[in-house]
């Protein structure tokens, strides 16, 4: 029985036809009717005597399991006694990582509300269409990031309540309340977070998880892959606003009992710095961040670090090869999305191979498809269908046709098995290059790229071309002490051909000091397209 006094979510979910086919089998994937999971995932584990363990560190902060719980208990009275919350009500976390962000979710969830992650450089015209769509109630906003959220909240009718946190009026709140609280016993598939998709065009779309959906991501990918321990430290870049922060830097630590280092901007250097200061033994970061942090591993001690985890983009064999060479690690790669929560093919350390993200994680089952749906043979390429304990359950959103048909989540990404099974990714499929009647996946000329010891970024696009449709176009960001002239192209340009088929290599190459990215660490291949003069 939902939990949820205000039906806003079951309201909008797809209707159950266009719902993808759901599978359950397999180990930790039998739910309850009721489920809570911050009940599961906090309380549960101080009921287990794991209360008096380290849970997550900040800058200046450590928290046991019972300091979480004391801290997320105390949020949840302020949301319920002072703000009037009730069950499925949607409540917008803005702020940076930090133990507190991670209160805040927990405070959320206890108290039966929905958590909407908004990621930390959001400005007021990018917050106003996410509090509209999801119809935010109440919000819980960084101190030093009210400025934005308070342009937003006057274009906001549904927003009620705003408190800020990091010395501000949420805890002054707190200051009164008790520790104890008796978490709203929500249904299995009750709605616990709307994720907005970090898509490039159109109106936001919101994805809806369910309590269950997040216990199901902590019992696939970390036992089955991952294969964390209790005495592991996790840390890394990923915005908690961002499914694979939230999973990898939150849920999935907590799932085994293991800490957390949650730091406000884990740039390269920071995130070196911090997994030397708190010898973290398990990171989570984007193949660019991994790229720029192998260049200076030699003046950080980093023997704790044990796992390296890589998601977001694809990673190049390049990049893999250059972090092993500087730690010794293997990167686990692993493709997940906002969509489907988390990651849902990957290989361990041991089953890594370079260029190919991996295979089907326990759990999910994938496969690629021709356009009529039907299988293509293994070294061919095809759109990449899944599907598993979890899946695409858009908020009143018309493009949910686009993702799930047919009971397949289709993720948007051209894909190819090779002849072992593996799954090698090609490219978005919106961003195929067709160049004088071949299709070249841009990826795979970055890759090719990244193997020239000039090259530290770089992006490639398919450009307009009155004769050949397209030509591959790339843009790339040079080491320093190296030149960017003409010799420089012809050296890369001559290198592509020697790397992959001729026809493949980029016939226009423009040298940048930087590449636009997400704030998740992902290319935005659009902008380099729309910055190329036709
Ligand atoms: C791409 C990858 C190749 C791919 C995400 C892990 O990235 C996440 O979610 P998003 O919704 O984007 C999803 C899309 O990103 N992608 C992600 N990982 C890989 N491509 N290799 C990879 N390893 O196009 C996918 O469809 O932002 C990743 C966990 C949770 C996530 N939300």
């Amino acid at each position: 029985m939902t939990a949820h006094v205000d039906t806003f979510a079951r309201d909008r979910l797809p209707p159950p036809e266009l719902l993808p086919e759901m599978l359950f089998d397999g180990p930790g994937l039998q739910f309850p009717a009721q489920l809570n999971c911050a009940t599961a995932l906090l309380d549960r584990r101080i009921a287990a005597g794991d209360g008096e363990r380290l849970c997550i560190q900040g800058e200046g902060i450590r928290w046991t399991y019972n300091d979480l719980q004391q801290q997320a208990n105390r949020i949840a009275h302020v949301l319920v006694q002072d703000l009037g919350l009730v069950p499925g009500n949607r409540v917008l976390l803005r702020g940076a990582n930090s133990p507190m962000m991670a209160a805040c979710w927990f405070g959320v969830v206890k108290a039966g509300g929905i958590a909407v992650g908004t990621m930390p450089l959001l400005r007021a015209r990018e917050l106003v269409p996410i509090i509209e769509k999801a119809q935010v109630t109440h919000a819980l906003c960084d101190s030093r990031l009210m400025d934005e959220m308070n342009l937003a909240a006057p274009q906001c009718p549904t927003l009620r309540h705003t408190l800020s946190f990091v010395g501000g009026t949420l805890e002054a709140a707190m200051a009164g309340k008790s520790d104890q609280f008796t978490d709203v016993p929500t249904a299995a598939d009750d709605t616990v977070l709307i994720a907005f998709t970090s898509g490039t065009t159109g109106v936001p779309k919101g994805t809806m998880h369910f309590h269950r959906d997040v216990m199901a991501a902590c019992a696939c990918w970390p036992p089955h892959v991952l294969r964390p321990v209790a005495d592991d430290v996790f840390i890394g870049s990923p915005p908690l606003a961002f499914t694979f922060g939230l999973g990898g830097l939150l849920l999935f630590p907590m799932s085994v009992g293991a800490s957390t280092v949650l730091i406000e901007k884990a740039t390269p250097d920071v995130l070196l710095q911090a997994i030397a200061q708190y010898r973290a033994t398990v990171c989570f970061t984007a193949p660019t961040s991994y790229r720029a942090m192998a260049a200076h591993v030699g003046e950080h001690d980093l023997k704790s670090l044990r796992k390296c985890v890589s998601a977001g983009e694809a990673l190049p064999a390049a990049t893999r090869g250059l972090w092993q060479e500087a730690t010794g690690i293997r990167i686990i790669d692993g493709i997940g999305s906002t969509e489907m929560l988390h990651i849902f093919i990957s290989a361990d350390e041991e089953h890594a191979r370079p260029g190919a993200t991996g295979v089907p994680v326990p759990g999910y089952v994938a496969a690629v498809l021709d356009d009529d749906g039907q299988p293509v043979p293994p070294g061919t390429v095809g759109k990449l269908a899944v599907k598993g304990p979890t899946g695409c359950k858009y908020l009143a959103d018309q493009r949910q046709t686009t993702y799930v048909r047919h009971g397949w989540n289709y993720t948007g990404d051209a894909y190819l098995v090779d002849a072992d099974g593996h799954y090698v990714y090609q490219a978005r499929t919106d961003d195929m290059i067709i160049s004088g009647g071949y299709n070249i996946a841009g990826p795979e000329v970055e890759g090719a790229l990244l193997l020239h010891p000039a090259v530290a970024e770089c992006g490639v696009i398919g450009e307009p071309d009155a004769e050949r449709g397209q030509i591959v176009k790339a843009f790339v960001v040079l080491r320093p002490g190296h030149a960017a002239d003409a010799a420089m192209v012809k050296t890369l340009q001559d290198f592509v051909k020697q790397t992959v088929a001729p026809y493949k290599y980029p016939r226009a190459i423009e040298f940048r000091a930087q590449l636009p990215r997400t704030e998740t660490g992902k290319l935005q291949r659009f902008k380099l397209k729309t910055e190329t003069p036709t």
